[in-house]
């Protein structure tokens, strides 16, 4: 409440208080100077120089001394976690060192030396850092790659130290590179090494020892091998914290639930079997066989369901000849059937397939393009299979409907089409991304599947290709990278999602299968492009959207946006450099691939098991993992890299099998003449 005496009084007392100190203040000073003149001129003299030579001492240690002030901030930036009793992440405390043994790289102290080269960066020189990200520390790496042990020499070379290790005569023993920009996904502690490739088991002074020894060159280096160990890691962490359930959280060690129907273990199976890992399949197909029911109540995706577990248990089917398998696969693919109950016949989103119903996703009565005309495989054949034709009945209307429909571009398809009218609505967007990238992959592979008679399938993709090249390619500047952008109402956008690197692959087989010659041409292009989304990032992985540079004047090719930096482990990039490779054999390619697979093993891969989705492809010390392990992970990512690097080309042979849109190998049919 205001009180004009109370107002008064305060700026008495303050007006007081201040005439009092002024008064103090100077007759301290006063008596300073009068001490100062009683002293003699030599003690005046001392006094002075002291006080200059402290001056000098001071600026001389300046800089390290904000050397050490910079460091200890960089630290805090950098962001070391340690694992909780609950399963959480909690930052090191300062002091608190992991047990690393000495000369292993954190993040890879579980590899089998034989498969861990030495790291690579990417060839192509890196973007420059985004204003926002953060620098990593400036020279030393964090306090567990401290010198220590008969480590007697080092030297720092572009954010990786270079330990040089000496034999007893101090002579010059063996290198390791020991990069920390991986470091900040927990670090196992007294990590035991798997079983090795020759059956040996390792332990940490083996791995001590691997680490003295010359270093792996990539040449020597078994990829094939390097690829099942990377499977068996991820099977070790879905095994450990999520059996039988669909994904796998590897740092929170758990599970997450999707359809409830063990999906990284149905994906997986094939990978398993092409992988020769005999023991994990047996295991799996235990669970198959005991613990697997489709009788539940759950509303699964049509799409999804038929990809990955009816595309799965197909394919399993025909690589063992186990009935098992395709018991399994009428009883989901039946299941999934009254998604086409529909005043349209085109399928719902969603089935439950426990009760027998379906239904739209509740805000809407469309289905996604991409989603009703990336079935047709899979059901096709579950009827050549069941000698049922209601499967490829149903499928096979939705693609004459969609072969018919008016509101194409060029053969560019919407990506929305409503169940109801059997119309496109949304019209005017056109991407080969997400909503309609598959429908143009199952136009070519449903032709090859049926003996390329269907010759609407191919006339339809024909004319989708000459689509895309008239109205989505685009080149970079200043790289002429080729990519495939979006339109939108009559605007290109310049942004390509990393699902449209599976054209590359696609176009390959159909040149491979007769297809003009240009449309190989086109392939090896955009081969190229989608090689750059992850050899330009900093982590060596691609971001989930890529934007591409079209004005002359900035230097940049490739840039991602702060909410397009994520990776989620996915396949299209060594998907299409399996086609790639398989089609022309040029070893770039697998280069390339093997590239990626280190680059999952050094930001994305968990020690305790599995590998994560990360939130940002562009920040190497901080990569944000984001504790998913997606099941195509092994049902696919895995699966495409193995067969890139295998020698054996009649493995999953092209001519044979065509690979669904999950990497699940389904027969080309016999021909019956
Ligand atoms: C997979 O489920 C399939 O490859 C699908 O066609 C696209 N999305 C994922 C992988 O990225």
């Amino acid at each position: 409440m205001y009180s004009p005496q109370r107002k008064d009084f305060v700026s008495l007392t303050l007006g007081d208080q201040y005439s009092r100190s002024y008064t103090n203040g100077k007759h301290r000073r006063q008596s300073c100077w009068r001490k100062w003149k009683q002293l003699s001129r030599l003690q005046r003299s001392l006094i002075l120089f002291l006080l200059a030579f402290l001056f000098i001492c001071g600026i001389l240690s300046y800089p390290s001394l904000t050397e050490q002030w910079r460091g200890l901030s960089d630290r805090s930036l950098k962001e070391d976690w340690v694992e909780m009793d609950n399963g959480g992440l909690r930052p090191i405390p300062p002091g608190l060192v992991p047990k690393i043994p000495p000369g292993v790289v954190p993040g890879f102290q579980d590899i089998p030396p034989e498969v861990m080269p030495e790291i690579q960066r990417p060839s192509i020189p890196l973007l420059p850092k985004p204003p926002a990200m953060r620098k990593p520390p400036s020279k030393r790496g964090p306090p567990v790659l401290q010198k220590r042990g008969n480590v007697s020499d080092w030297q720092v070379k572009d954010g990786e130290e270079e330990i040089v290790k000496r034999d007893e005569d101090g002579g010059k023993e063996a290198k390791t590179v020991i990069s920390w920009r991986g470091a900040m996904i927990e670090a196992e502690q007294g990590t035991e090494l798997q079983s090795t490739a020759h059956g040996k088991e390792g332990t940490v002074a083996d791995a001590e020892k691997a680490a003295s020894l010359k270093p792996v060159t990539v040449k020597a280096v078994d990829r094939v091998e390097a690829v099942r160990e990377a499977f068996r890691h991820a099977w070790k962490g879905y095994k450990a914290f999520a059996w039988g359930h669909d994904e796998l959280k590897p740092i929170s060690k758990t599970h997450g639930e999707w359809f409830g129907l063990g999906l990284t273990l149905i994906d997986a199976l094939d990978t398993m079997w092409i992988l020769g890992l005999k023991d994990e399949f047996a295991e799996a197909r235990k669970w198959v066989e005991t613990e697997l029911s489709f009788s539940k109540n759950v509303d699964v995706n049509l799409f999804e369901s038929t990809i990955r577990i009816l595309g799965g248990l197909l394919s399993t089917y025909h690589l063992t000849g186990d009935t098992l398998f395709l018991d399994k696969a009428k009883d989901i693919g039946f299941r999934l059937m009254p998604a086409f109950k529909t005043p349209s016949k085109i399928p719902y989103s969603d089935v439950n397939i426990g009760k027998g119903t379906a239904h739209p996703p509740r805000w809407t009565t469309d289905s996604t393009v991409a989603e009703v005309t990336s079935i047709q495989l899979e059901f096709r054949e579950l009827s050549r299979l069941t000698q049922d034709p209601q499967y490829q009945n149903a499928v096979e209307e939705v693609t004459r409907q969609v072969h018919r429909l008016e509101g194409k571009r060029d053969g560019l398809v919407p990506m929305f089409i409503n169940t109801n009218s059997g119309k496109f609505t949304r019209r005017g967007a056109f991407t080969l991304g997400a909503r309609a990238d598959s429908y143009y992959e199952y136009l070519l592979k449903q032709w090859l599947q049926g003996g390329k008679k269907e010759t609407e399938l191919l006339e339809d993709y024909l004319q989708a290709i000459e689509g895309v090249r008239k109205n989505l390619l685009r080149q970079t500047s200043p790289s002429k990278l080729t990519f495939v952008g979006e339109l939108s109402n009559g605007h290109l956008n310049p942004k390509m999602d990393h699902l449209v690197c599976f054209l590359p692959g696609t176009l390959a087989l159909g040149a491979h299968n007769g297809l003009p010659a240009d449309h190989m041409d086109l392939a090896l292009q955009l081969m190229e492009t989608c090689h750059q989304m992850y050899a330009q990032m900093e982590t060596g992985l691609s971001p989930e959207i890529a934007h591409f540079n079209l004005q002359s004047s900035n230097g940049r090719d490739i840039d991602v946006k702060p909410a397009d930096r994520h990776n989620l482990l996915r396949p299209e990039t060594v998907e299409s450099l399996f086609y790639m490779y398989r089609f022309t054999k040029d070893s770039k390619y697998r280069d390339w691939g093997w590239d990626i697979l280190q680059s999952f093993n050094k930001y994305t891969r968990v020690p305790s098991g599995g590998y994560t989705s990360i939130g940002n492809v562009r920040d190497p010390v901080n990569p944000a993992p984001r504790d998913k392990m997606e099941s195509f992970f092994l049902g696919e990512t895995l699966k495409y890299l193995f067969l890139l690097f295998s020698d054996d080309s009649e493995l999953i042979s092209l001519d044979k099998y065509i690979f669904n849109t999950e990497a699940h190998p389904l027969p080309i049919w016999p021909s019956t003449s």
